[in-house]
């Protein structure tokens, strides 16, 4: 046995029965994340974990060479309020983005917020804001250590003094004004037991949504919604264009699908005071309806009803039966209407999203025709500031190799060419030293999975190349190219190739690829995933031994059931922050929103598919004589209310339990354990950094790569 691992105590006694069949759960106990029993193992774990890390060969140069390629000056998309632009800028290596003001685009500008003056290492973060209509006040949430908990707080513009009010239990929250300016929009959950700082497990359930009138106390908060019957509901509300209607949008979990009630403010020109009197313009779960812009009382909307990839239909408030309902833009035959929205009073901005790659289109509202297409190069538009009121709007592009191209266009022009309104360089990239290609590969069942690849020019198909191999297969979730110093620096040094695999439960072909990945069809993402492996070894890119495969959350499920599916099939596995208790999940924080993709175990039929692939319960028993392990680094931080840890903390233990005790288990099986660390949202550069550094270290190391100048 090569590492001695920290024992961890075996409940044999802890078993529980689903529909007749038990299921033993000996590591229960590290679902008490304040136990000085699972302190403890935290600790043991980090110091066998830590010191295998430092004394990877590349940690130091990766680390070294990734502080220098991430220190490039990064921008958000200007945002104009009122007669001010807003921007978030860093200069490179801050911990976090700093707001900016400015009174024209080429004016001076000013630090308006600097969450970097917040906490010593920067793991206070700045989560939303919301600018009122007419600039008068900015509202903003913070959130500690990575917690998805938010306390929001108010300033105002003009002389930039901060406001009393202040929100507390804030969590998956809307922030809208009203364009009185009088008050917001916001949604939290009802006091707890126990702490709530985002260490906690408990579920989140009985969401509410409030109107706070600024100058008032939290406690005299007006409830606007909520949903006592249904405690799982999440609710969201959205002001209208023109300032006259709250749209609220109603989801249970995470499916593509909400009711959407709607109020006429107009009805209260003192303000808001009570429960508001929705009107239910749909009252079901059938199809999602994302407001674009409204005319009077003929309202646009996106949505997937008849359509899995998305078309934009007119709703008429005074005509609401669906009888009377009208399409837009028709559902494309083949590519996804991801995005629209209404800018200079009469156009709309819409994106398609074509074999993963975006088509932004500017269109006609009255009639949704084509006026033209927006130039863009291979890749993904990362962010779009525009207004129905104002005639101009910016989109920021990016790719594997683009940090970030900033477009500025002006409709009140007569020329409608969008014009580069900043470009950022990074010191010591050579975009002609890289390359990005697409391929289509089949999956288990014959469908053809895109994935794009990045690498060196002039690579040889010698068999030889380490690859790093991302997926994610959940959620509608889409991944499109996007810029990763990280990337760069493992093809540029250590000589590999990133290979991002866009297999199902993904959105990049609509709902059809979403639910071809989710609930009895959870193993397509996995075959999916093994594929791209096998293909790339088949076409002569490299071998099994030579492959590292990486995810995040769901991505982090997807590494650890593909490990125990194929575990020859890889030569090193990292998983982050990933879901490994599949049958419980539902039990904690916000886990239950899940079940729209995973099923629940409560149920027998669910259940059944469940155990079939659940990280923690396919590991092999301790007397395995099986094949070993791939080297696995698995991470979590103890702020993550997302993914609560536990997850991969009983894997882990489970993991060195079974595969550690096999005699031919010589690759390491670990745990990484961070402190003020969460699900990665608002994560301070200076930790994205290091543990980028020690990912990146342990691979190379345990793929054998040595640093190339
Ligand atoms: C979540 O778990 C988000 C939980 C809270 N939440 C919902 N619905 C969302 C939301 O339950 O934020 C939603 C937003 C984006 C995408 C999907 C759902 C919502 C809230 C208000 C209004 C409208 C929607 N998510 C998953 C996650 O973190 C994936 C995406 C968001 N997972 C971790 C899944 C497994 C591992």
């Amino acid at each position: 046995m090569a590492f001695q691992y920290p024992t961890a105590r075996r409940d044999e006694e802890k078993v529980d029965d689903y529909h007749g069949v038990k299921i033993s759960d000996p590591y229960a106990w590290l679902e008490d994340p304040d136990s000085e029993e699972t302190k403890a193992f935290v600790e043991a774990q980090n110091q066998l974990t830590m010191p295998f890390l430092e004394n990877c060969d590349v940690r130091t140069q990766f680390h070294q060479r990734l502080t220098e390629l991430y220190d490039y000056p990064k921008y958000s998309c200007p945002y104009k309020r009122g007669n001010r632009y807003f921007y978030f800028h860093n200069q490179g290596l801050q911990n976090q983005d700093v707001l900016y003001v400015q009174d024209s685009l080429d004016g001076t500008a000013t630090v308006f917020f600097d969450p970097n003056t917040l906490s010593e290492d920067g793991t206070v973060a700045l989560k939303m804001w919301s600018l009122s209509e007419e600039c008068e006040y900015f509202a903003y949430g913070l959130s500690t250590s990575g917690s998805d908990w938010v306390t929001v707080r108010f300033i105002k513009v003009d002389d930039r003094s901060p406001l009393p009010d202040v929100l507390e239990r804030v969590k998956f929250s809307c922030l809208a004004w009203t364009h009185d300016a009088k008050g917001v929009f916001y949604n939290c959950y009802p006091p707890q037991d126990g702490k709530a700082d985002g260490t906690e497990t408990t579920s989140n359930l009985n969401q509410k949504l409030y109107y706070h009138v600024i100058g008032s106390r939290q406690s005299e908060d007006v409830l606007v919604a909520e949903f006592p019957n249904n405690p799982k509901w999440c609710s969201t509300v959205e002001v209208s264009d023109d300032g006259r209607y709250a749209l609220l949008s109603i989801t249970v979990g995470c499916d593509q699908v909400n009711r959407l009630w709607y109020c006429d403010l107009q009805q209260f020109p003192n303000g808001i005071t009570g429960m508001l009197p929705w009107v239910k313009l749909v009252d079901n779960f059938e199809a999602q309806y994302l407001y674009t812009t409204n005319e009077g009382s003929v309202f646009t909307f996106r949505t997937n009803l008849e359509a899995p990839r998305y078309r934009l239909i007119n709703i008429d408030l005074q005509k609401p039966d669906p009888t009377h309902w009208s399409t837009l833009i028709p559902e494309h035959p083949k590519d996804v209407l991801d995005l629209s929205t209404c800018v200079n009073q009469h156009h709309l901005l819409i994106n398609y999203v074509r074999d993963v790659k975006d088509v932004p289109q500017l269109r006609e509202l009255s009639s949704g025709k084509l006026i033209r297409d927006l130039p863009l190069d291979v890749g993904t538009v990362v962010g779009i500031s525009c207004k129905k009121k104002h005639s101009d709007f910016f989109y920021k592009f990016t790719s594997f190799t683009t940090p970030g191209i900033i477009f500025h266009c002006d409709l009140s022009q007569p020329s409608l060419e969008p014009q580069v309104f900043r470009r950022v360089e990074v010191k010591g990239i050579q975009q002609e030293d890289y390359q990005t290609s697409q391929v289509f590969y089949p999956s288990k069942d014959g469908t053809k999975i895109p994935m794009f690849l990045v690498h060196a020019r002039g690579i040889k198909k010698d068999g030889l190349n380490p690859v790093l191999l991302h997926g994610y297969g959940g959620f509608n979730h889409s991944i499109q190219p996007y810029y990763s110093s990280s990337y760069l620096l493992f093809i540029r040094h250590l000589g590999g190739i990133v290979a991002v695999a866009n297999i199902r439960g993904g959105g990049e072909y609509g709902q059809t690829w979403h639910k071809g990945g989710t609930l009895g069809n959870k193993q397509n993402c996995f075959d999916d995933f093994q594929c791209a492996a096998e293909y790339l070894i088949q076409e002569g890119y490299t071998t099994s031994s030579r492959i590292a495969i990486n995810g995040a959350s769901n991505g982090g499920l997807l590494v650890a059931a593909c490990v125990n599916q194929r575990p020859e099939l890889f030569g090193c596995a990292v998983a982050k922050v990933g879901v490994m208790d599949m049958l419980k999940f539902h039990k904690f924080t916000i886990g239950h929103a899940w079940t729209t993709d995973y099923g629940c175990a409560d149920k027998p039929e669910e259940f059944q598919w469940l155990i079939k692939y659940s990280p923690l319960h396919n590991l092999p028993p301790a007397s395995c004589d099986g094949p070993p392990y791939p080297a696995m680094l698995l991470l979590t931080g103890d702020h993550d209310d997302r993914v609560v840890p536990l997850h991969t903390l009983k894997f882990v233990a489970a993991l060195q339990h079974g595969v550690g005790h096999n005699p031919v288990q010589r690759q390491p099986l670990m745990v990484r354990v961070d402190t003020r660390s969460g699900h990665g949202d608002g994560k301070p550069t200076k930790k994205a950094i290091q543990e980028n550094a020690d990912i990146y270290a342990f691979i190379a190391q345990v793929l054998g790569l040595s640093w190339r100048g």
